[in-house]
């Protein structure tokens, strides 16, 4: 079998580009390892920026999107008993954000590709990429007893952070950068009515908590917890019970409580692996770069990758231009990083850590105190919430 482009990994980010070139009639073909339904079983973004809203758009995916998602002007942030907004529209110069589920956006997508008759190929086992640093790179699987050979002019690793494209750099070329948090999140979905119209992030003694939503009768919640927590050691009581002592009496007080649909840990971890290009080869979305997910980064910033690589690909196909393709890894880590800075620095105002001394208690506080006294610092927060230019 022969494409221009194949794409490994069926996520948002393996997904979005396939269909957007396809759209510019680039062939490819998305090589993804799990069925379908595993991949629509993982919950995981519920915060859209609007650059990644205006991609979907772009790629004839927005229809439902737009119709289902909520526009989110603010958000609150829960400190010391009190609930203190971010306006976003006012100090981003009148941006917001969609609440929109990653599982939903991913469907989209996946009925998007049908649509058009893009090769998807679930189940696709022992994924390996060949001759990534010459002309002639290719890529095989295992379906059942058969392998199979994709011949291509290029391949993109969007695998996620556990795949396998980022490991088949060379070890003396890749450059890790990467910071793992002491805890991780454990989250809840529930069909019950949200707390709140808007999400609540919420700093506390006990540790973090954050009320989010997919809609306004599916609710998602998180707490923050030791990372040698199992999501076994957690009933549904207990986790009501953890999330309310951490809210605002008034949030606590209408909490609506249910049984969970799905409940999961999540480590915290930043990661970002440089450089993004080998050869014939480019990582996009969390194949390359992994943030915590305070500051709902992650997804957004796959949406960049695939929208540099998008036009990159359109400007070499259809007018021999390669400088895209060219400065893609150099373009996509300035955005990226500044992605990481954010999130990591919402990550360390909001959550408790446990080896910190009562001085970094008393910063922690501060820095905190400061956004909500500052002009200039809550413009930077909300900038950098809506997402920042591509
Ligand atoms: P994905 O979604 O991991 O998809 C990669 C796909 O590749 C497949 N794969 C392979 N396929 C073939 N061969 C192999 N060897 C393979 N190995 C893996 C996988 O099965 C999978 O289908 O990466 P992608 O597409 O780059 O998308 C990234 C996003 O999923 C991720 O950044 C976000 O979910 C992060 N994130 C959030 N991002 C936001 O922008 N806003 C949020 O509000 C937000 N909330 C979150 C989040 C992530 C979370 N978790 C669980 C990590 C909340 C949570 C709790
Ligand atoms: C979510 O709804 O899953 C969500 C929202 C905001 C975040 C992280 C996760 O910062």
């Amino acid at each position: 079998m022969k494409v221009q482009v194949c794409i490994i990994g069926g996520g948002p980010s393996g997904l979005m580009l396939s269909q957007l070139l396809h759209l510019q009639g680039i062939e490819t073909i998305v090589l993804e390892k799990y069925s379908r339904e595993h991949v629509l079983s993982r919950i995981r973004a519920g915060v859209l920026e609007h650059g990644f809203a205006k991609l979907m758009r772009e790629a004839q995916c927005g229809e439902r999107m737009d119709r289902e998602g909520e526009i989110h002007d603010g958000f609150e942030i829960a400190h010391d008993g009190v609930l203190d907004r971010v306006d976003l529209h006012k100090y981003s110069g009148g941006n917001s954000v969609l609440v929109y589920g990653q599982t939903e956006l991913t469907r989209d997508l996946y009925e998007a590709r049908d649509k058009l008759g893009g090769k998807v190929v679930h189940n696709a086992e022992d994924v390996t990429p060949y001759d990534i640093n010459t002309d002639k790179p290719y890529v095989t699987y295992r379906s059942g007893e058969e392998t199979i050979r994709v011949d291509c002019e290029y391949v993109i690793g969007a695998d996620g952070f556990h795949g396998v494209s980022r490991k088949s750099i060379p070890k003396d070329v890749l450059r890790e950068y990467e910071k793992v948090y002491p805890f991780g999140w454990l989250g809840v979905l529930s069909r019950t009515k949200p707390v709140n119209p808007e999400l609540i992030y919420v700093k506390h003694e006990r540790g973090f908590a954050l009320c989010s939503l997919r809609s306004q009768v599916l609710s998602r919640y998180y707490i923050q917890v030791p990372l040698t927590d199992k999501v076994e050691d957690w009933s549904d009581d207990a986790f009501w019970a953890e999330l309310k002592r951490r809210l605002p009496e008034s949030v606590a007080a209408r909490l609506m409580t249910g049984p969970s649909i799905e409940k999961s840990i999540a480590p915290l971890r930043s990661f970002v692996a440089e450089p993004m290009r080998y050869g014939r080869l480019f990582l996009a979305g969390d194949a390359a770069h992994i943030v915590p997910p305070t500051g709902a980064r992650g997804l957004n910033s796959a949406a960049s990758d695939i929208y540099y690589l998008y036009h990159a690909f359109v400007a070499h196909y259809k007018k021999g231009d390669d400088s895209g393709l060219d400065g893609y890894s150099q373009k996509a880590l300035a955005r990226i990083w500044k992605a990481q800075r954010f999130s990591w620095w919402m990550t360390m105002m909001l959550h408790r850590f446990p080896d910190r001394n009562p001085y970094e208690d008393k910063l922690q506080s501060t820095e905190l105190a400061y956004v909500f006294s500052s002009e200039a610092a809550m413009r930077v927060l909300a900038e950098n919430y809506v997402g920042l230019p591509f």
